[in-house]
């Protein structure tokens, strides 16, 4: 068993070398020897897909290369997120119904976020990527949801979080529903120009923040 600094380490680089077998197998190694999901994330993986974005923004790195990271990631956080959610998910703490935004395929953050809400105490409704806004508010009505959470992790799909709040005050839904919104490039400043009720910089944050909206 590799130390824990050093598996950090390989995880991160496994994710920068896309080399899926190895990431998995790390994964699957910490959470064997008692390291966290979540440290297993915060210290190891994440640091590594936040390299590869770099590398992409940069022109250091191409589309298949962000390609094969990112379905690298999505296998990691299926490993994890089964560590996550455990026995713990009670349910009773209000029920979300969360999305990516329409046009948006991004949903490594979101699924990592269903199941710290769903470790948490809230039952989760997961309606995937790439949601429009209507399938959104039909689903949140049919779920029977308290509130509604958005992910956008493009700078040109983000708007549709605003249109999801006009959308809600033009269906006279808005009183209904609380609404959270996070992702990369989403901003407590964004949430609050659009009307969200909340912003979420990561998971932790969002788990905070959720207690906070449900108790207004
Ligand atoms: Co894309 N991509 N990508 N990508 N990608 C970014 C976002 C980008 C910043 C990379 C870059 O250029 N540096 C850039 C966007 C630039 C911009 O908008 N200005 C970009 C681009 C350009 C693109 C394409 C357009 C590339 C192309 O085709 N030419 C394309 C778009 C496709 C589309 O959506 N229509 C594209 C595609 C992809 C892949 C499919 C290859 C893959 C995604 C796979 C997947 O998600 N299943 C991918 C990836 C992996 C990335 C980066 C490298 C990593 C994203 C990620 O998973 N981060 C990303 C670079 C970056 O973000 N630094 C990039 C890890 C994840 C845990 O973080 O999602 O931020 P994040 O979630 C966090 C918080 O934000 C928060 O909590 C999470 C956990 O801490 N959070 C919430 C998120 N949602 C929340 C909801 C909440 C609360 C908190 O409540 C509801």
């Amino acid at each position: 068993m590799v130390e824990k600094q050093q598996l950090f380490v390989e995880a991160k680089n496994s994710i920068v070398n896309q080399n899926k077998d190895k990431a998995v197998d790390l994964a699957k190694q910490g959470l064997d020897s008692g390291v966290s999901g979540i440290e297993l994330l915060e210290k190891g993986f994440l640091p590594g897909i936040s390299e590869v974005g770099e590398l992409f923004g940069s022109g250091r790195l191409f589309l298949p290369e962000l390609i094969v990271a990112g379905q690298t990631m999505e296998k990691v956080v299926e490993v994890i997120n089964e560590s996550l959610v455990g026995g713990e998910a009670k349910g009773d703490k209000g029920k979300v119904l969360i999305a990516t935004v329409e046009g948006d395929v991004h949903d490594i953050g979101k699924t990592i976020v269903v199941s710290i809400f769903k470790a948490n105490g809230f039952d989760v409704k997961d309606i995937g990527r790439d949601v429009p806004n209507q399938k959104i508010l039909d689903e949140a009505e049919k779920f029977g949801a308290d509130v509604i959470g958005t992910s956008a992790l493009l700078t040109t799909t983000m708007v549709q979080q605003k249109n999801l709040e006009e959308l809600l005050r033009k269906e006279g839904l808005r009183e209904k529903y609380k609404t959270i919104v996070g992702g990369a490039p989403v901003t407590q400043r964004w949430a609050k120009r659009i009307g969200a009720d909340a912003y979420a910089q990561d998971a932790g944050d969002g788990v905070k923040k959720l207690a906070e909206i449900r108790k207004d």
